[in-house]
């Protein structure tokens, strides 16, 4: 088993700092949270961005301006998110790719979020996987329901996403798969029926969190913690911050004996240029 990734997802779209007070929202803010999360042991850092009034972005001046703030106080593998939030234009969302990060986001379906729609046709995917495939920037595919496996192989049938990529199943937004261990093996399984050997992580949400951690350092898979996904530490404790999260994480995947990448380690298992 290659030793575990941990991706943090430090800022994410839907909080703010009246939902959770600790949210990292300036470009500072953001760039220490990137930075004790990397210390904590995350080498990938799932980032979106906030304009000054603290609403979600996709201008490219501040994920320039948060990247080269992080880049400065340490190495560690920056992914864009395409996603945005819901609602988000398709050529905002992809934008920020021309910085060409290491990695970028490609969810792979429309699903209800929440109280939304979080759009991604077969026409949304198309556009995000081009600038994804034009910048030279690796995906992470996103898959929120089982179906989205459906259209991943549809996809890669047809060429039209890229043939080197990382999964990430994002389970228990409201609307999408639900995040118990039953769903997890299934979505791996057919995962490996379709790509035997895919690398892949999982994003668990609000309670999934930590329980899916646990099952993707058994299981060989790897694993998103942050306030993104998650706010609290336990039931009715809040976290303190995205390091806290991550650190915990780290810990359990020390002791059951998985070990840590460190971001030169995730480059390699991840195989990025
Ligand atoms: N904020 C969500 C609507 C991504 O980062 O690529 C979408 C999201 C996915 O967070
Ligand atoms: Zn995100």
């Amino acid at each position: 088993m290659d030793k575990l990734i941990i991706s943090a997802p430090i800022v994410g779209a839907e909080h703010t700092k009246e939902t959770y007070p600790h949210l990292p929202v300036t470009p500072d803010e953001i760039a220490i949270a990137a930075e004790e999360s990397v210390k904590a042991g995350a080498s990938i850092i799932h980032l979106h961005v906030r304009d000054k009034a603290g609403n979600p972005t996709q201008d490219i001046a501040v994920f320039e301006e948060v990247t080269k703030k992080i880049k400065d106080r340490c190495d560690c593998i920056v992914q864009y998110s395409t996603g945005g939030a819901v609602g988000t234009d398709v050529k905002l969302r992809y934008a920020p790719l021309s910085l060409k990060p290491e990695m970028g986001t490609l969810s792979m379906g429309t699903m209800n979020f929440g109280a939304d729609v979080f759009e991604n046709d077969n026409h949304i995917i198309t556009s995000i996987s081009k600038a994804l495939q034009e910048n030279g920037v690796m995906a992470e595919l996103e898959v929120f329901d089982y179906g989205m496996l459906e259209t991943m192989e549809k996809f890669l049938k047809k060429g039209l996403i890229p043939e080197h990529f990382h999964v990430d199943f994002v389970l228990g937004v409201p609307g999408g798969m639900m995040g118990t261990a039953r769903d997890l093996v299934m979505l791996v399984d057919r995962l490996h029926m379709i790509r035997p050997g895919q690398s892949w992580a999982v994003a668990g949400i609000g309670r999934f969190q930590l329980p899916l951690a646990m099952h993707a350092i058994a299981m060989g898979g790897h694993v998103r913690v942050g306030v993104e996904d998650n706010i609290y530490f336990r039931k009715g404790e809040m976290a303190t911050s995205n390091a806290q999260l991550v650190a915990r994480v780290a810990e359990i995947a020390r002791v059951s004996d998985r070990g840590v990448a460190t971001v030169e380690e995730a480059r390699q298992i991840l195989k990025l240029k």
